[in-house]
């Protein structure tokens, strides 16, 4: 066994976006294609030598034959030890656990999260720092700027390495150890929840309905779920994650989880309903006819956040992305804590989480997490639902329902235009820029218009700044209405438009969200001129 040394060329224009590098997966088995990016990682962290890091993935099509190079390559580069999931499994929410309990220098994730998968889907991969959450900025732009320049990379030429059995050995010298993906995890969730609790509403004949979607969420979910908790066996649905998800796009919203939905809509329906992504960071909850709100679940779950005794003593403060609804902020303020607002992507709440000045976490794109890790936790939301619903007695929609009441509703919805053309994306947000000043003041969807900015973010810890991180136009009576380009799709550009008003008004919380927004929706559309310049009236997906 020897190291080799691989002559390659840069590959231009392969900028991780929003969350890692995602590709079509046969991008990523161009020659060469993944090996430039793992070696741009290695070369711009500096010295690997003597360092442990993480590997593992979600499941998909490509999954096993990345982990295999990405081995041979760590075992070239010096690295002393790679823990990695068995069967090459391993969560985004899994690794950063692993990472943090471990105390790895880092961690290689290989996801293109919630895109469809198989050999016509997407591939991604991501690298994670020490503290277990993803690279920042500034190491992003250090790989980026090392797959710019690259000559060659190292490889060992040893066999495949043996990822289907717990156990440790060696590659190439260095030390290979191949983890159980759920028994961290698992036991961190029983330090944060009140398992006992959770238990007994489960043996009183609750019944939760949780589908993985044939991705990495079914793993961990059977072990917790049915395992640990003695939720009757096939409570978890779809939890065998398979190379394409079984054709299930992982996507945990109304819109691709259809099956769950019916379920949650049928007179028999469980209690609760819950699904998670591809890489099992997002979550969707559903109770009965009824689907929470990513914004509303983040609110509810720092309302209640005191009944999980991992929480007990409260909470720092509440941080979500900016597109995010203010619900979480209306918490804040009842709660007397700081309530923070970071652009779009999990990797702007590290610095937050690491300093302490945030407890809680979320993204109106399905995403919650806390600072038990440092990644948004799809498996963690649906316990932190299961122990509110077990220390209250009360079912999900009461829940939500008794909290519009007690803060008012954010009424919320995304619209997604995908597939866009790319230049008619970049024109859009660029006239979209060049009118902002000229907003203020003008009426718009019978509001006054407040503010119109293009977000940019100071971090509160380390100075940085993050510009043009979405179009915001924010009216007098709180509502809002945001455009951004997607930082994740691999086909042309994905246009999300961002709607939320604020409703007081108990009597009004019932009326259906798309109407509630209507006029909204309406202005939203005028104003970026979006059927004039992407040829489209209506949007893809509406969430
Ligand atoms: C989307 C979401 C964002 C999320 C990101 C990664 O990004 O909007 O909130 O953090 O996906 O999620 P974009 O740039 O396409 O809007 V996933 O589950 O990687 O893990
Ligand atoms: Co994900």
């Amino acid at each position: 066994m020897s190291t080799q040394t691989i002559q390659t060329q840069p590959f231009t224009g392969q900028k991780p976006g929003t969350s890692g590098l995602r590709k079509k997966v046969g991008v990523f088995q161009q020659r060469h294609y993944l090996e430039n990016f793992v070696q741009a990682i290695f070369d711009a962290l500096g010295d690997v030598k003597g360092k442990t890091l993480a590997l593992g993935g979600d499941g998909r099509y490509h999954n096993r034959v990345a982990v295999q190079t990405i081995l041979k390559m760590a075992a070239a580069n010096g690295v002393a030890k790679v823990m990695v999931g068995k069967d090459g499994i391993l969560s985004t929410p899994g690794t950063s656990c692993v990472i943090r309990k471990h105390k790895l220098s880092g961690g290689i994730i290989l996801s293109a999260s919630h895109n469809p998968g198989g050999p016509d889907g997407d591939f991604g991969i991501k690298y994670n720092i020490d503290n277990g959450g993803p690279a920042p900025e500034k190491v992003t732009d250090a790989i980026f700027a090392k797959t710019e320049t690259i000559t060659r990379y190292l490889i060992s030429d040893a066999l495949d390495y043996d990822i289907d059995t717990i156990a440790s050995g060696t590659l190439d010298g260095m030390t290979v150890e191949v983890i159980d993906p759920v028994a961290d995890y698992a036991e961190l969730m029983q330090q944060l929840f009140d398992f006992n609790a959770i238990k007994t509403w489960l043996a009183n004949g609750h019944r939760i309905r949780y589908d993985a979607l044939s991705a990495v969420g079914g793993p961990y979910a059977i072990e917790i779920l049915e395992g640990l908790l003695g939720a009757p066996k096939g409570s978890v649905v779809n939890g065998i994650p398979l190379e394409d998800f079984g054709g299930h796009h992982p996507d945990p919203n109304p819109v691709y989880a259809t099956d769950l939905i019916e379920h949650l809509d049928a007179a028999d329906a469980p209690d609760i309903g819950a699904a998670s992504d591809g890489d099992a960071d997002r979550n969707m909850i559903v109770g009965r006819k009824l689907v929470v709100t990513p914004s509303d679940s983040l609110a509810i779950i720092a309302a209640h956040a005191t009944v999980a005794p991992g929480y007990k003593s409260g909470l720092a403060g509440i941080a979500r992305s900016m597109p995010t609804s203010q619900a979480a902020d209306v918490v804040a303020k009842a709660l007397g804590i700081p309530a923070y607002e970071t652009p779009t992507g999990w990797k702007f709440f590290g610095n937050l989480l690491d300093a302490g000045k945030a407890t809680v976490c979320g993204e109106e794109s399905y995403g919650t997490g806390s600072n038990h890790i440092r990644e948004k936790d799809g498996v963690w939301a649906v316990l932190f639902w299961l122990n509110i619903l077990a220390a209250t007695g009360k079912g999900v929609a009461e829940i939500v329902e008794e909290h519009w009441a007690k803060y008012g509703r954010h009424f919320y919805s995304r619209h997604d235009f995908e597939g866009i053309d790319t230049d008619a994306a970049n024109t859009l947000m660029s006239d979209l820029r060049g009118k902002l000043t000229t907003l203020v003041g003008t009426q718009l969807a019978n509001r006054t218009v407040q503010l119109a900015d293009d977000f940019a973010y100071l971090d509160p810890v380390d100075g940085s700044l993050s510009q043009k991180q979405g179009v915001r136009i924010i009216f007098a009576d709180g509502s809002r209405i945001i455009y951004r380009l997607s930082g994740t799709g691999t086909e042309g550009a994905t246009l999300r438009v961002y709607l939320e008003s604020y409703e007081a008004d108990v009597t009004r919380h019932a009326t259906p969200p798309q109407e509630a927004l209507a006029d909204l929706i309406t202005a939203s559309r005028e104003l970026a001129r979006i059927a004039e310049l992407t040829g489209r009236k209506e949007p893809t997906v509406v969430t």
